[in-house]
């Protein structure tokens, strides 16, 4: 993961002093958790999107008004398709085709924490060309925060450099983008030199992406985020939640599985597969965090919970009550004790928080009773493994468990 400093790089030198001047702004104190935040950004679209979700509510009660990304550059780059991959109404979406001169307006949509306008080509000749030129500066002279795209087969020519020139004058934060680069993957390393030379930047200071195969979007994403420390903030405040939920959802799979292991009653239950699964819900955990330990360690950390015993003793306890068959009480009892020992090696790396014994045990037969209940409910005989791990990830993923215990 690229620090702040590191994605400052991306950036043009206009740009970069732009972004250190308004992050000086940001006070002392509050600058190094903005900056550890760079460090927790998920790579991936689907859980970044997750995380500008959440971020989208400490923005809108902090910062009101959305800020404004334009994507300018010449006709057929790829403007239209970067701008579907941000866009998250399908109603938003713009019309992409190998014609040039597809898109004739603005379209301007939203984007999560941030609004992405679409711009027609900024280099047409023509009455209509002129036109659209000057619809796509208005944008830009209105945006908050630039994209500004070329096209890596194309490369930068005498037009790219003018409309370059001429957006420098904006004096506008902005990144520049070297689009459709899968289809010159092999010469990658050339084709971007090139760009630099032609630019009369560094290398390192265009991003090489393909819009339509989705690549280097992040980057993108970062560096809008890195302009902004508004946006940080934002992302800082969701960080934690957005981690509870992906730990959450590590939890109910961990959780299903045991109990899947478990359906094999517990006097005889094999306790190797259970604790290899716990063991690997506490290192996914621990990454989540940006914990990095040892496999050893997180099994300490799991003896230091005494969940073992309390299991067996919940077994113990509800079987000589009678009318639960074997096979249910200890798929219920697993799944709840890997929950409660996710749910508490969560606290201990987010917080360094100890839940206490008695609240785990506490915990440990609310959620093997609402087990109980609900698995009793769903089935009336031993099922396969896999309808087992499939029911109890229906339950917890659906229940409010997560959040009456996360909150
Ligand atoms: N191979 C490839 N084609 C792309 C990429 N991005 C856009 N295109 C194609 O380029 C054409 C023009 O795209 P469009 O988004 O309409 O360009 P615009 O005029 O800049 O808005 C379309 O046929 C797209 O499918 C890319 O990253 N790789
Ligand atoms: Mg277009």
């Amino acid at each position: 993961m690229p620090t702040s400093n590191e994605i400052q790089r991306w950036f043009p030198s206009p740009s970069r002093e732009f972004i250190k001047r308004v992050w000086k702004a940001v006070p002392e104190k509050d600058r190094s958790p903005l900056e550890e935040t760079f460090k927790g950004l998920p790579l991936d679209r689907n859980p970044l999107n997750m995380l500008i979700d959440l971020a989208i509510v400490h923005y809108k009660t902090t910062f009101g008004k959305s800020r404004k990304v334009a994507i300018i550059g010449p006709t057929n780059v790829g403007k239209s398709t970067l701008f579907n991959q941000f866009v998250r109404a399908k109603s938003d979406q713009a019309v992409v085709s190998p014609i040039p001169g597809t898109t004739r307006i603005n379209q301007e949509a939203d984007a999560g924490i941030f609004a992405m306008i679409d711009t027609p080509g900024a280099d047409a000749v023509g009455a209509v060309g002129e036109a659209e030129c000057e619809a796509a500066f208005a944008a830009a002279r209105e945006a908050d925060f630039l994209i500004l795209m070329f096209d890596a087969l194309q490369g930068v020519k005498q037009t790219e450099l003018d409309l370059y020139e001429n957006l420098l004058a904006l004096k506008k934060p902005f990144i520049i983008i070297l689009n459709k680069i899968d289809l010159t993957r092999k010469f990658k390393n050339e084709v971007v030199a090139k760009a630099a030379e032609n630019l009369k930047v560094n290398p390192e200071e265009i991003l090489a992406v393909s819009a339509l195969k989705g690549e280097g979007l992040s980057n993108i994403l970062m560096s809008i985020i890195a302009a902004d420390p508004s946006l940080t903030v934002s992302i800082a405040r969701a960080l934690p939640q957005y981690r509870q939920k992906i730990a959450w959802r590590a939890i109910i799979t961990s959780a299903s599985l045991a109990a899947a292991i478990a359906l094999t009653p517990l006097p005889v239950i094999d306790f190797i597969p259970l604790s290899a699964t716990q063991i690997g819900l506490v290192l996914t955990i621990a990454r989540i965090y940006d914990y990095k330990i040892t496999p050893a360690r997180a099994k300490e950390l799991i003896g230091t919970f005494g969940l073992g015993l309390l299991g067996r003793t919940l077994f113990q306890q509800l079987s000589k009550l009678g009318g639960v068959p074997g096979w249910l009480l200890s798929s219920a009892i697993a799944a709840s004790m890997t929950a409660v020992m996710g749910y508490s090696s969560m606290l201990w790396f987010e917080k360094g928080e100890r839940v206490s014994a008695k609240a785990m045990t506490e915990m440990s037969k609310r959620l093997t009773s609402i087990m109980l209940t609900k698995l009793k409910a769903v089935f009336k005989r031993k099922p396969s493994k896999r309808k087992m791990e499939s029911a109890v990830n229906e339950i917890l993923s659906e229940s409010e468990l997560e959040d009456s215990l996360t909150e």
